[in-house]
């Protein structure tokens, strides 16, 4: 759960105390090999919060959920996009994309801090750090990976450019708007055939629909109507049921709320980018 901000987070509106991962290990099946407390797969407690680089977006809300279903301590540093805090030198050590999510999680492996950008690397990690969400077999994994990747180089970038052409873009062009509103819909109809015949993504619970629900969530402002797919639908509203991703959807941040992404200044920031010198 999200800690308490400190004093450079003062602008998230909701927080909640810190709560610290379980040290359990897993129960031993029957005739299982018990491990030696030293050995790598013992869980080590995380006791200094995971910091995570964040602006309430379906890109940040994968690794809100993530860490709340994770229930890794963590404590939120918002990133404000829409004034170009994404450029601040900073930022850009963590997260050389300008752009969020990234994390820093203080107890990486070794016990050495380490940082991650990309929302499809980040889930990878903390899946592979809580032994969570991202099976431990190579045939299960494969099914999470090909869901992940689907859905960070599908269906996030063509409803990301449908969001942008049917809503943030001031001329409205149609060629752009039938073009990403009508690959969304295919996507969808993918999702809606993938699941069909099994509850999530992956078959079980994964990071590959932690990755997905922050996009569906906005299918409205793609154009799309989720009764067109009955079983996509119905992965929605389990999804959304999730305490966790509910309680990931919650993080918030004040000054989010107050971007007008008319005002000039804003767009100048998000959408006049181009290559920078390197320094
Ligand atoms: N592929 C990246 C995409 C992240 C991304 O596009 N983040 C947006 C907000 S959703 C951002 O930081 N935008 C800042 C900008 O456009 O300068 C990921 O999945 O982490």
């Amino acid at each position: 759960m999200a800690r308490t901000p400190a004093r450079s987070d003062r602008s998230t509106s909701k927080t909640a105390k810190t709560r610290t991962a379980s040290p359990r290990g897993r129960a031993k099946g029957k005739g299982a090999a018990r491990k030696p407390a030293s050995s790598a797969r013992a869980k080590t407690v995380q006791t200094k919060p995971i910091e995570l680089y964040y602006w309430p977006t379906p890109n940040g809300y994968k690794i809100s959920i993530m860490l709340e279903e994770c229930r890794l301590p963590y404590v939120v540093r918002p990133v404000n996009i829409a004034a170009g805090e994404q450029f601040r030198p900073e930022f850009l050590v963590i997260s050389p994309n300008n752009r969020m999510p990234a994390i820093v999680d203080p107890q990486g492996p070794g016990g050495r801090p380490i940082s991650v950008f990309e929302s499809g690397a980040i889930l990878l990690y903390l899946g592979r750090k809580t032994g969570k969400l991202y099976p431990r077999d190579e045939r299960g994994r494969v099914e999470v990976e090909q869901w992940l990747m689907w859905q960070m180089a599908g269906l996030g970038p063509m409803a990301g450019q449908a969001h942008h052409f049917r809503g943030y873009a001031l001329e409205k062009i149609p060629y752009a708007i039938a073009r990403y509103t009508d690959e969304c819909n295919r996507l969808y109809g993918v999702m809606n055939a993938r699941l069909a015949d099994r509850d999530f993504l992956a078959g079980r619970y994964s990071i590959a629909d932690i990755a997905c629900i922050g996009w569906v969530r906005s299918y409205a402002k793609q154009g799309q109507d989720l009764a067109e797919f009955p079983h996509l639908e119905r992965w929605f509203e389990t999804m959304m049921a999730r305490p966790a991703v509910q309680r990931g959807l919650a993080i918030r941040v004040e000054a989010a709320a107050k971007v007008d992404i008319r005002d000039p200044k804003v767009r100048a920031v998000l959408f006049d980018q181009r290559a920078r010198a390197a320094r």
